[in-house]
């Protein structure tokens, strides 16, 4: 018993969270308010006509659903009469008339009543009528229009013009009942007996086996006056009169002889309306609720949901191209996701590429970029082998590989220096790793372009001195130390031994230390600052000293290991920002003419 209840509960929620009724307001009947109309349909159009609002009427009008627009018709061939009893078999319509047994058939093609065989049984009002096949039935009513119910049921052979008694209706009399057919079966339920008190028992009329038998009881309350009709192989019962106005609406499902609430009528509760279906659509409208009616609504047997184009077949769909459906319709999806849908490539599954297009749709360009890092800044000794070249390998970071490298050097190399074996050089240029030997100080750039055709790129410098000299008349190239504040001039495989006592390689500056050495710090008095320290590798040095002990000075930074990252020519500047790109512990020494300043540095990140 909870499957049903479930059901009908996510059918409301999904009513409610889609902001779609599955009913919408139609053009008003333009004849004008009335109940106790008749009704039916054919060949896509509805038919409304009769009733009564302060007299009864005999005016017949006709909508058509394509332009919402009722046209008036040719009036009743019956004349003014209410509580009418019609359905429809073919292309006619056929209306019993309310109180008499005057049966009239409606040809919608010339427009014209044509006056049919009487009703088989007694004069009603308030029967029920529908049409299995190519006949016709009509059952139940009432006779005086306020007791002397009735049971009978007839069908209605239009071939013969016919009438022909059947079994009676397998519940008990009443008028004022809903019914419908389905497939090759009818149905008619609620209804009141003498009197108006409303039930709600349902029973289906099997035309094989001429018999009835009873089905599920109606979903709502028991009542009177509702209004019935089918869609498909699905039926309904709706609106109608208990004590209160209704307004409720229920689906009958001879499958599984259940009963489902729909969404209850969007407009007025009422009774004694009229109801029909045309196609896919079913229709209320009319009836009283007490003041007379003449608005009208159909109803959609599905739930109404806004589709978007997926003009580039990629399963995602435009936001601002879209349709309501009942159904998927071929090229639209149920999702809004796309960013572009001229192109399949691009849409919230897609991989970023750089391509300057927001692939993925997340609202961001080429973000899915990586990073390289060919580590600090260098320092090199050209003539003096150990220090004379470097190897720098380009860390990749976020990309995706392979990767391509593509290493530039911000000069021409330079050769010939004073000897022909004074040739720069650089190999590895497109590799990870490239080796450069340098005579002079340049700047060198690695570019990465990823499998996704993002480069990055990152640069570092090279501060490079030519150390070679040339003793005597020897073209044999040594190594120019500073030893004890003097240049000298000794073989390569004597520097070793000088760098063990303090020598340091390269020209003399004044008063400097050995650039490769770390000490603790040292002249600590007011003079070199740095700020902020720790830091995250942007950093700034000032400098309160006067412009003749800064003139020439240099700041080397140290690593933990004692190699110089990185030097910088101060330039009689008293204030430098600069950048230390990887984290640890540093120290940075500048060197003057007169003394040499040490401080610690932590870089973190
Ligand atoms: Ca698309
Ligand atoms: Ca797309
Ligand atoms: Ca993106
Ligand atoms: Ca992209």
């Amino acid at each position: 018993m909870t499957k049903p209840f479930t059901l009908s509960i996510t059918l409301l929620i999904l009513i409610s969270t889609s902001g779609f009724s599955q009913w919408t307001q139609k053009a008003d009947l333009t004849g004008g308010k009335r109940y106790q109309a008749v009704g039916f349909s054919i060949n896509g159009k509805g038919y409304i006509g009769t009733g009564t609002d302060l007299s009864k009427k005999k005016d017949f009008w006709e909508y058509d659903p394509s332009t919402n627009t009722w046209s008036q018709k040719a009036d009743f061939g019956g004349g003014e009469t209410e509580l009418a009893t019609g359905f429809s078999i073919g292309n006619k319509g056929y209306v019993l008339t309310g109180g008499k047994k005057d049966f009239w058939e409606y040809d919608p093609l010339t427009n014209t009543w044509l006056r049919k065989a009487d009703f088989g049984g007694i004069a009603r009002g308030a029967a029920v009528g529908f049409s299995i096949g190519n006949k016709g039935y009509i059952g139940t009513g009432t006779q005086n229009f306020l007791g002397g119910v009735l049971r009978d049921f007839w069908e209605y052979d239009p071939s013969a013009d016919s009438w022909t008694q059947k079994a009676d209706f397998g519940g008990n009399a009443r008028w004022l009942a809903a019914g419908f057919s389905i497939g090759n079966k009818g149905y008619i339920g609620t209804g009141a007996g003498n009197g108006f008190a409303g039930s709600k028992d349902f029973w289906e009329y099997d035309p094989s086996t001429d018999s009835w038998i009873q089905r599920s009881d109606f979903g709502g309350v028991g009542r009177n006056a509702a209004v019935g009709f089918s869609i498909g192989n699905k039926g309904y019962i709706g609106t109608g009169y208990d004590a209160g106005f209704k307004k409720d609406f229920w689906e009958y499902d001879p499958a599984t002889n259940t009963w489902l609430q729909k969404e209850d009528l969007t407009g007025d509760a009422r009774f004694s309306a009229v109801g029909f279906s045309i196609g896919t659509k079913g229709y209320i409208g009319t009836g009283i609720r007490p003041g007379t009616l003449a608005d009208f609504w159909e109803y959609s047997s599905c739930v109404l949901i806004t589709y978007y184009r997926d003009a580039d077949n990629d399963t995602y769909g435009d936001p601002q191209n879209t349709i309501e459906s009942c159904t998927q319709p071929e090229g639209y999806v149920s999702n809004a996701l796309d960013c572009n849908d001229g192109n399949s490539s691009v849409h919230p599954e897609a991989t970023e590429i750089c391509n300057g297009v927001d692939d993925d749709c997340d609202g961001t360009v080429d973000e899915q970029s990586g990073s390289v890092s060919a580590g600090e800044d260098r320092s090199l000794y050209f003539g003096y082998l150990p220090e004379q070249c470097v190897s720098i390998t380009a860390n990749v970071s976020n990309g995706t590989a392979p990767y391509s490298y593509q290493w530039t050097l911000d000069r021409p190399l330079l050769f010939n220096v004073i000897t022909a074996n004074g040739d720069e050089s650089m190999s590895g240029g497109n590799s990870q790793t490239v080796t450069v030997c340098l005579l002079d100080t340049a700047t060198l750039c690695i570019a990465v372009t990823d499998a996704n055709g993002c480069t990055f790129t990152d640069c570092v410098t090279i501060f490079a001195s030519d150390v070679r000299c040339f003793a005597g008349n020897s073209n044999n190239a040594k190594v120019t130390v500073c030893h004890n504040g003097n240049m000298i001039c000794v073989d390569e495989n004597a520097v070793a031994a000088h760098l063990a006592h303090g020598d340091y390689v390269g020209p003399c500056v004044a008063n400097r230390a050995n650039a490769g050495t770390i000490e603790i710090e040292q002249n600590l008095k007011p003079g070199l600052t740095i700020y902020p320290n720790p830091n995250k590798g942007d950093l700034t040095v000032t400098m309160n000293l006067n412009d003749e002990e800064i003139k020439n000075a240099v700041i080397h930074v140290i690593n933990v290991s004692g190699q110089i990252t990185k030097q910088i020519k101060v330039n009689n500047q008293h204030k430098l920002n600069f950048s230390i790109k990887e984290a640890g512990i540093y120290f940075i020494k500048l060197i003057t003419n007169k003394q040499v300043y040490t401080r610690k540095l932590t870089v973190i990140r």
